[in-house]
C-alpha cells in the first residue's frame, strides 16, 4: 500500500462522535470505565444505562489501555474505552502512554473485525494535553498502523470543535505531506 493510499483511510471531520454511524466509537474515558464528563459523558449519555452496565462488569482500564463494549443506542455497533494519560509535565510518560491508547484501541478493533473507527482527541479536554504534541501522537500512531494492517479500512478523527480540527489537519498535511 502507498504512502497515498494510506492517507486516504484517513479522515478528519468536526462533529459530535454520539452520532457517527462507524463500527466502533472510541470512548475518553477514565480507569473506572464507569462515566464521567466530556465525550465520556456524551457516550454514555446517548447509548444509555445499559452501557454503564456493561462497563462494571469490566473492573476499570488502567491507563494506556482499552476494552471494548457494545454501543446500545448509539449508532455504532461498539464503543472501546480507552483511558488517555493526565497530562502533567510531559516526562511521565505521557506520550508512550497517549500512543497506547490509539495503538490498543486499533488493535481491539482489529480482533472485532471493524471496517470504520472513530477517535475523539483523547487527554485534549479535561486530562489537558497540549493539543499539538497530541495529535501529532493520534495521527503518527493511526498512520503507522493503518501502513501494517488492513482493518480497520477506514479512521476517523472526530473532533468537537472547528481549532481541534484545523490543528489535526494541518498535522495530516504535514506527516502524510
Ligand atoms: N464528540 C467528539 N468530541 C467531543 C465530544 C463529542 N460529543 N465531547 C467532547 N469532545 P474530554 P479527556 C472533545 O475531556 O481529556 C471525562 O470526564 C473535547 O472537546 O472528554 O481524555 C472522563 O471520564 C476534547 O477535545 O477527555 C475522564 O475523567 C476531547 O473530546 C476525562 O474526562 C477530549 O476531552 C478524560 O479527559
Amino acid at each position: 500500500m502507498t504512502a497515498q493510499e494510506i492517507r486516504n483511510r484517513l479522515e478528519c471531520v468536526q462533529g459530535d462522535i454520539t452520532t457517527c454511524s462507524v463500527d466502533a466509537v472510541v470512548n475518553a474515558a477514565n480507569t473506572s470505565l464507569l462515566g464521567g464528563g466530556g465525550v465520556d459523558g456524551a457516550i454514555h449519555r446517548a447509548a444509555g444505562p445499559r452501557l454503564v452496565e456493561e462497563c462494571r462488569t469490566l473492573g476499570g482500564c488502567p491507563t494506556g489501555d482499552a476494552k471494548i463494549t457494545q454501543g446500545y443506542n448509539l449508532p455504532a455497533r461498539f464503543v472501546i474505552h480507552t483511558v488517555g494519560p493526565v497530562y502533567r509535565n510531559g516526562r511521565h510518560h505521557e506520550s508512550a502512554l497517549l500512543e497506547s491508547c490509539y495503538r490498543n484501541s486499533l488493535e481491539l478493533a482489529e480482533q472485532h473485525h471493524c471496517r470504520t473507527v472513530a477517535f475523539p482527541a483523547i487527554s485534549c479536554g479535561a486530562y489537558g494535553y497540549p493539543l499539538e504534541e497530541a495529535a501529532e501522537i493520534a495521527v503518527g500512531t493511526v498512520l503507522d498502523f493503518l501502513g501494517g494492517h488492513d482493518r480497520p479500512e477506514k479512521v476517523l478523527f472526530v473532533l468537537f470543535d472547528r481549532r481541534t480540527c484545523d490543528v489535526y489537519e494541518r498535522v495530516v498535511t504535514r506527516l502524510t505531506g
